[in-house]
């Protein structure tokens, strides 16, 4: 049986989650289902980063102890993802002891390799994005990344020879050209590895709110160096089972502004510890509100819980997915949401589903095929089942184009209310009136299992109205006869009003 780690990054707990956040765990969560309906072993990982000064800062200016406040955002993270319908099979936060232990014996590791020296760190600190930034990088006391201001700090520190790894970086780079994902990404790491790299201080003294370090109690470990252990020590590395099938992880799924630390920090870490290497980085762009990325610190976030009121856990879901292409960056608004609920999901798969099992429910006859709906679907959308689930398929484990897979699967709900709309149901004796009902039916329950992937509420919906259990992709063929006993049930999405 194949495996598939999929991990999300640990997000920080400053603040309660955003729907830039949910991007990310969505991806995950429906490339997690997808290799769930493939028959393979699936680990999907999320969790939450809760050391460092941004942390510790937030948590005074909520007037809580540090621990207090990090316990209560956590808890908004878990109820966020519950709502969201996403299947994580562990929820990894780096306060866990278990955690603490493993970055410590990372942390030696690297020590014992030689890769960690003392020094001073003089140069600029941005405390939102937990990042050291090059002099050369800062124009107005700005960070280059994010905006905000950036402090000058001049501390003790202990540093990671970062440097020594620019050859054995870009000879990995080499072999594995689809290491970062997608190329254009890649491009962009390796020009800035061609072009040095400076050694990463790995410790603090202005906080003490992280992991002892272990050779010198004044410092505690940089909050990099904790989040990213977090991929192996969730599966309890050293030594545990859980490592042993499942590390090196399939895919790591970050935004554009951590791709730095995931695809050059973290395998040079990696290198040095003599752990091996992820397979792949994938990485995605960004949600904007009116041009500004969205972001915690920002203030312009849009929560997903309060957006669940209103919309469907799926019609967000599908929104996010389809509106762009995963590695571009896009605008939200919520009126784009409301005329994506309304189209494509009420007018389009709402009403199919509410079409076929209202005429199914009341028909008495055999529900069986002449499979003419492949050549149909053929003619009118260009391609049949079978070239729909091999689309889907490369669009959610070569390409990442989660758009052009729910495009591709709308386009086959538009032929079979089309089919509907040509054949007149309503006017046809019972004998092709089953061969109709057999030929929107069998399609529909294989679309419930694609869907099952990205809109899970929906598809279990449907499966319950057609009277068929859930079922997994080795039964996404059509059949001659379609079993299930259907009996139409509430509509599978809302009108929404459309506010400009
Ligand atoms: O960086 N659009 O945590 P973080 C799309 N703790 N995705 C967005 C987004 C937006 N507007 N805003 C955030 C950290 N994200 C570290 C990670 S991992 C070892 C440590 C997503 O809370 C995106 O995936 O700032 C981004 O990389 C991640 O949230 C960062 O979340």
């Amino acid at each position: 049986m194949e495996k598939f780690y999929i991990t999300t990054p640990i997000f920080y707990v400053n603040d309660k989650p955003h729907l830039g956040t949910a991007f990310t765990v969505i991806i995950a969560d429906v490339l997690a289902r997808w290799h769930r309906l493939k028959k393979e072993k699936v680990f999907f990982l999320t969790g939450t980063d809760e050391h460092g000064e941004k942390i510790e800062k937030a948590a005074k200016s909520a007037g809580k102890s540090t621990k207090e406040f990090v316990d209560s955002v956590v808890l908004q993270f878990k109820k966020a993802w519950e709502k969201l319908d996403i299947s994580y099979d562990k929820f990894i936060r780096t306060t866990d002891p278990k955690h603490e232990e493993a970055v410590i014996r990372f942390v030696k590791l690297l020590w014992n390799n030689g890769d960690i020296y003392k020094g001073e760190y003089i140069g600029w600190y941005c405390v939102p994005d937990e990042t050291f930034i090059a002099d050369s990088e800062v124009k107005d006391e700005k960070c280059p990344n994010c905006g905000r201001p950036v402090e000058r700090i001049k501390e003790e520190a202990y540093f990671f020879r970062l440097s020594r790894y620019k050859d054995r970086l870009l000879g990995f780079y080499e072999k594995n050209p689809d290491f970062v994902i997608p190329d254009f990404r890649g491009k962009e790491v390796i020009n800035r590895v061609k072009a040095g790299l400076n050694d990463l201080d790995i410790t603090r003294i202005s906080t003490t709110w992280g992991i002892g370090f272990p050779f010198d109690k004044k410092h505690t470990i940089y909050v990099w160096l904790d989040a990213l252990t977090n991929y192996i020590s969730a599966l309890d590395w050293p030594g545990g089972e859980k490592f042993d099938e499942f590390w090196p992880a399939d895919l790591h799924i970050v935004g554009k502004d951590i791709n730095w630390f995931h695809s050059v920090v973290w395998p040079a870490f990696l290198m040095s510890a003599g752990v091996s290497i992820p397979k792949s980085i994938l990485v995605h762009g960004w949600w904007t509100v009116s041009g500004a990325k969205m972001s915690k610190s920002l203030k312009n976030i849009v929560d997903p819980s309060e957006l669940t009121k209103t919309y469907s856990a799926d019609g967000i879901r599908y929104f996010l997915l389809k509106e762009k292409s995963i590695w571009e960056d896009g605008d939200f608004s919520e009126s784009a949401l409301a005329s994506a609920i309304n189209g494509e999901l009420v007018s389009g798969l709402g009403n199919l589903v509410a079409r076929v099992t209202t005429i199914a429910e009341k028909f008495k006859g055999d529900i069986k095929g002449n499979d003419e709906i492949d050549e149909y679907m053929y003619k009118v959308c260009g391609f049949d089942l079978s070239s729909l689930i091999k689309k889907v398929d490369d669009c959610l484990c070569k390409t990442y184009r989660t758009d052009i897979a729910l495009k591709d699967i709308m386009s086959a709900v538009g032929c079979l209310n089309k089919y509907i709309t040509d054949k007149e149901p309503w006017k046809l004796a019972s004998a092709e009136l089953g061969n109709v009902l057999y030929n929107v039916l069998e399609p529909l329950r294989i679309i419930s299992i694609i869907l099952r992937s990205f809109l899970p509420e929906t598809a279990d919906s449907i499966f319950s109205q057609i009277g068929v259990e859930p079922q997994d992709l080795e039964k996404a063929k059509m059949e001659q006869h379609f079993t299930g006993k259907v009996k139409r049930g509430k509509n599978l999405f809302r009108l929404v009003e459309i506010s400009v």
